[in-house]
């Protein structure tokens, strides 16, 4: 645990190296070297030391002993840089003018919203548990509560991605955030013991962020693999997957239980589709989805060569096995969408269903039981999703113990974390007035047990359980 936490400290031993130079090459490649080019005449010294410290950082992470909290299983995630500052420094100006605007008092107000019902419950489709199943679940969920010493900061900025070990026996969360940082929490030892001697850190950088997290059971050895997109990036950690040297990467998904393969989103609309087990680097097939970006990628839990793509205003299920180079048709359509969606994601138990997160203020869900071309929202819930600039955005999530209802952060008052069914009814909202105060972007749920966490903007983890 010491190890872990003096990581964070980045100063001594191979990390605070790695670290360091990577800081160095990448604020070269960032500010002064967009495309490459000039790297590449320094590339041989370049490479020698990313040679080292890709040798000083492997040793480094054996020395941690992380197979102590991951047993045999796996962390995956992408890490994701900045790549392309003139983008991003229009981006800055635009987002700036908009709050200018926001507070100019010159300024056209924002146009009032249309009033409208709550709930649109289409009554034809009929779908959803027997009462007394959900009423069964209804009485777990209100037995789950969150305690004084269930909250802890994990990460020191705002969560972007999580995921919890599938473990009975020990609670284990991991949280990415926007810093780079991963967070790691060993729930059930820290609520027995020392809680902060138990709160695991380590710091892989301080730029690019943590976009996407699993943690997966099927690796019978212990690895830790970051997906990056930096050209003249240092490696952490061997051996890793997959690095795209012109596209961020914003997801990805396993297309198997046994993770040979993933399916990739990259930011920039494209998707890829990646071999583990194929030596090198790039992936296996890389298409373009005809999107200006790909938010999130979620595969199909029952027919795994269909995934679905969270693009930037359409929601597209495509097929992978007739992915070509460009110009991809998808296989169904999910329509309705007015503004940028931010996640879709297919039920955990059939796909029969897929729920979005849109910025239009609705969470859309989607009969995708049978595919055809287009489809259109069965249950259409009003969410405020108003999560502005400093908040990461909301992204409902289904309970993979329960089918039929999903969980989403809120900006209602008191702070408050919500279930709905997929029909569109508010189940329960998980609050709790003296630990909970902040609006919760991101949420995971334990696939077995009665645990929801809660992730904030600054890195706090806030778990319900029974
Ligand atoms: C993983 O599963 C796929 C199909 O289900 C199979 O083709 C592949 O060989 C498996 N890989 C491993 C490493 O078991
Ligand atoms: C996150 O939660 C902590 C404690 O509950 C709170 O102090 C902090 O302000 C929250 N952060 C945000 C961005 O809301
Ligand atoms: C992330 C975010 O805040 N998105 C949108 C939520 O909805 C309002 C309109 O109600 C938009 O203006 C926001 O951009």
């Amino acid at each position: 645990a010491r190890a872990l936490l003096e990581l964070t400290t980045n100063t001594a031993g191979p990390a605070g190296t790695a670290t360091g130079v990577d800081g160095d090459v990448d604020m070269d490649s960032d500010s002064s070297d967009p495309d490459g080019s000039e790297g590449s005449s320094q590339l041989s010294a370049y490479e020698r030391k990313r040679l080292k410290n890709i040798k000083e950082n492997a040793n480094f992470f054996a020395s941690l002993k992380l197979h102590e909290f991951f047993g045999y299983d796996y962390l995956m995630c992408i890490y994701s840089f900045r790549v392309r500052p003139k983008k991003a420094e229009d981006e800055t100006v635009r987002r700036r003018s908009m709050r200018l605007q926001r507070v100019d008092p010159s300024g056209i107000p924002l146009p009032e919203l249309p009033a409208q019902p709550e709930t649109v419950v289409d009554e034809h489709v009929r779908w959803g548990r027997a009462k007394e199943e959900i009423s069964q679940y209804e009485d777990s969920l209100s037995c789950m509560i969150l305690s004084e010493d269930a909250v802890t900061k994990v990460v020191k900025n705002r969560i972007c991605s999580m995921a919890i070990h599938p473990s009975e026996s020990r609670t284990l969360v991991a949280a990415g955030d926007r810093s780079g940082q991963i967070g790691l929490w060993d729930l059930v030892n820290a609520l027995a013991e020392s809680y902060h001697a138990k709160r695991h850190i380590y710091k892989s950088s301080t730029r690019g962020y943590i976009s996407s997290l699993y943690i997966t059971s099927c690796i019978t050895s212990y690895i830790i693999s970051y997906l990056y997109n930096l050209l003249y990036n240092i490696l952490f950690i061997q051996p890793f997957v997959y690095r795209s040297e012109d596209a961020q990467m914003s997801s990805f998904d396993f297309l198997q239980d046994n993770a040979s393969t993933l399916v990739v989103g990259h930011w920039d609309g494209d998707v890829a589709v990646v071999d583990r087990r194929t030596p090198g680097t790039s992936a296996e097939l890389s298409a373009s989805l005809n999107s200006k970006a790909t938010r999130t990628v979620h595969v199909h839990p029952v027919n795994r060569q269909y995934f679905v793509a969270a693009g930037s205003v359409n929601v597209c299920i495509y097929d992978v096995r007739s992915l070509k180079h460009a110009g991809d048709k998808p296989v169904c359509r999910l329509n309705g969408h007015t503004k940028s969606v931010a996640s879709a994601y297919f039920s955990p138990v059939t796909g029969n269903r897929v729920v979005t997160t849109c910025s239009d203020d609705k969470l859309r869900v989607y009969d995708t039981s049978c595919l055809s071309s287009t489809v259109l929202p069965f249950a259409t819930v009003r969410h405020n999703n108003n999560t502005g600039r400093w908040l990461t955005r909301f992204r409902a999530i289904w309970d993979p113990k329960q089918e039929d209802c999903f969980v989403v952060g809120s900006m209602a008052r008191p702070r408050q974390i919500e279930v709905y069914q997929a029909t569109g009814k508010l189940l329960h909202s998980f609050y709790n007035i003296d630990y909970l105060g902040s609006v919760c972007s991101i949420n995971v749920l334990h696939p077995t047990q009665n645990i929801l966490v809660g992730g904030n903007s600054s890195g706090r983890l806030h778990v319900f359980k029974d």
